[in-house]
């Protein structure tokens, strides 16, 4: 008999439609609805990338599809078959729903992971105790995957990422080492410091293990993305270190979004959008690195991490 192991894959969520950027939002900000000022300024930076599409929401699917079929080939030996369930932090499906999925399917034994290779308590751990409390009140028996920031074939395709941006900066008569490399992560607030929390860490040494197999010497890392609260975030911001370096006759500036993996909000708007505006001002020439997407390099990542969790289930 062939066993079935259930995977959660888990990611962020983004709205269906503009008409659900509302309660969307209202979810990222646990139930208080945000001003119409908020809302529509959300909804003017959904349009500015897509006019109207999301997507996260394609890009998320075909991530989970690829990883079934990765999970499923080339491991003939192994009498185990693989059942990707999606579980979205902030829309449908939501996690709990991808957990009762599983239970109703019959799976009692899988492994979760989240689409993020950084851990933080306010990221990858509110996926995963959402996810545990589900799966114990449904009699699902799982393991998860905290991180896998520093994975050699992530690290690897990572690597040809920066390479090629690189290549291209040389091609229209940039020298490599004067390209500042700028790696940056979803900000989260300063107090995840206080509380010992790895993500900074885990982010600078994803950082340094890129730019040591890429030959990169010149480059920083950065926040990007903080959230609109009262309490302080995680900086510098981009745009503050692409202020900074445009002081500094910096002129090649590439930037390689480690923390991410998909093409979304965060990527086409944060950064093509409003640090490549920024940066035209400052006439900095600023290139970014091509996201992760489905790329089967990344999916045999998360193939490889899911398998060994899967041979600790007890
Ligand atoms: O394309 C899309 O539709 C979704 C883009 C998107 C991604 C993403 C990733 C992360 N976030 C993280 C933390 C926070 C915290 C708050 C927060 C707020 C927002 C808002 C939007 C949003 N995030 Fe997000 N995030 C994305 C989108 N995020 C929209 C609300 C408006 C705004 O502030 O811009 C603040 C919540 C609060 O108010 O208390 C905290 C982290 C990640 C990266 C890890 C992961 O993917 O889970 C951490 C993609």
């Amino acid at each position: 008999v062939t066993a079935k192991i259930g995977v959660l894959v888990m990611s962020y969520g983004t709205p269906e439609s503009l008409e659900g950027v509302e309660a969307y939002y209202t979810h990222i900000r646990r139930g208080n609805a945000p001003s119409a000022e908020q809302l529509k300024e959300l909804k003017d930076r959904y349009e500015a990338i897509v006019g109207g599409v999301f997507p996260l929401r394609e890009n998320t699917d075909w991530q989970v599809e690829a990883l079934q079929e990765a999970l499923n080939s080339g491991h003939s030996g192994e009498d185990v078959q693989y059942m990707c369930y999606q579980g979205l932090k902030h829309a449908h499906p939501f996690i709990e729903d991808g957990v009762e999925a599983m239970a109703r399917d019959g799976i009692t034994q899988a492994v979760g992971i989240v689409l993020a290779p950084h851990y933080s308590v306010m990221s990858v751990g509110t996926y995963i105790k959402r996810a545990r409390e589900k799966a114990e009140a449904s009699g699902v028996n799982m393991e998860f995957v905290e991180s896998y920031h520093l994975h050699p074939e992530l690290i690897d395709v990572l690597t040809r990422r920066v390479s090629a941006k690189l290549d291209l900066f040389e091609e229209t008569g940039a020298a490599r080492d004067e390209v500042r490399v700028l790696f940056s992560a979803h900000s989260l607030p300063e107090r995840i410091l206080a509380m010992g929390d790895p993500y900074r860490d885990q982010l600078l040494e994803t950082s340094k293990a890129i730019a040591e197999q890429a030959g990169v010497t010149s480059w920083q890392f950065t926040w990007q993305s903080a959230g609109r609260t009262a309490e302080p975030w995680l900086g510098p911001d981009i745009l503050d270190t692409l202020r900074e370096l445009g002081e500094a006759q910096v002129k090649y500036v590439l930037s390689a979004p480690i923390g991410f993996v998909s093409d979304h909000l965060e990527v086409l708007y944060d950064l093509d959008i409003e640090a490549q505006a920024l940066a035209s001002e400052l006439d900095l020439r600023l290139m970014r690195t091509d996201s992760l997407n489905s790329d089967p390099a990344y999916m045999s990542v998360l193939s490889d991490v899911v398998r060994t969790k899967a041979s600790q289930l007890k």
